[in-house]
């Protein structure tokens, strides 16, 4: 599941998920930037080490396209692993990408350069748990699937530790068609935003392994600010919204204040 921050992540674990999705799109989104890596893979970097520090669950970091070539995707890897996360996603596209739902053609990298990008980055995971996803751009930049399955099986064998393979149809034909020529030689990780009239069962049943819902809670978190700021503005009162907003007392609850509240008993002077 999705989240671009501490809270949002929390929020998630809380809800029961076993793993989150730090989204490229709505963090940068959530720093007011577009998904084109205006935000530094840095400042990203400082995101990521709030949502670690405030979840236990496992966290899956989009990367982009890594940020540049091999060199960067093994500093990239190394400097997450440092923090905490789990694993990286990166896709077979250029720096600065774009987001995949923007433009028809956009350029792919080229596959034995992108396998250089998986190979570093593998080599360069803090220990055997690290996940390197790879993700094909194939069926987005309109290549077809030939292209996406050849792309997909050099990256496996290149050391990818699972393939998102990513469609923006709203029908999920072309995810089932490359599931079943796939025939589960990896796990298979799909991003469902525009075919997400397909049931679950059936995304599964065909052997795709993880779902990434990939950018609700910032779009909820879009339309509630909006709405609450609307009428806030147009009553000019509180009194409209109080009961349709979480408490105070929530955020305290969220962000662990009662911690605090015992560490202070334990560490400062009594009086
Ligand atoms: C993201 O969440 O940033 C993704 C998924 O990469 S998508 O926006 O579908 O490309
Ligand atoms: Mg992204």
């Amino acid at each position: 599941m999705e989240a671009h921050n501490g809270l949002s992540a929390k929020i998630v674990e809380e809800a029961g998920f076993r793993g989150l999705w730090a989204s490229g799109l709505t963090i940068s989104a959530s720093l007011g930037l577009r998904d084109s890596n205006e935000a530094s893979w840095t400042q990203v970097l400082d995101v990521l080490e709030f949502m670690a520090d405030s979840t236990r669950l496992p966290i899956l970091v989009d990367g982009d396209t890594g940020y540049g070539n091999f060199n960067n995707v093994r500093r990239l890897v190394k400097k997450l692993g440092q923090r905490g996360i789990a694993g990286v996603c990166i896709e077979d596209k250029l720096f600065p990408k774009t987001n995949s739902f923007i433009g028809e053609r956009q350029p792919l990298a080229d596959v034995d350069e992108f396998c250089g990008r998986i190979k570093a980055g593998k080599d360069s995971q803090p220990d055997d748990d690290f996940v390197l996803v790879a993700r094909v751009e194939a069926l987005i930049s309109g290549h077809g699937m030939d292209e996406a399955l050849h792309r997909a099986e050099a990256y496996r064998a290149a050391g990818a530790d699972a393939i998102l393979i990513h469609s923006k149809l709203s029908s999920a034909s072309e995810i089932l068609t490359f599931a079943k020529h796939w025939e589960r030689r990896c796990p298979l990780v799909i991003v469902p935003t525009m075919y997400y009239g397909t049931p679950t069962e059936v995304l599964l049943e065909a052997g795709l392994s993880n779902i990434i819902w990939a950018n609700h809670n910032l779009r909820a978190s879009i339309t509630a600010m909006r709405e609450t700021s609307r009428r806030i503005f147009e009553t000019q009162s509180l009194t409209d919204i109080e009961g349709r907003v979480a408490s105070v007392k929530d955020i305290f609850r969220l962000v662990g204040n009662a911690e605090l509240e015992a560490a202070e008993k334990r560490y400062l002077p009594a009086r």
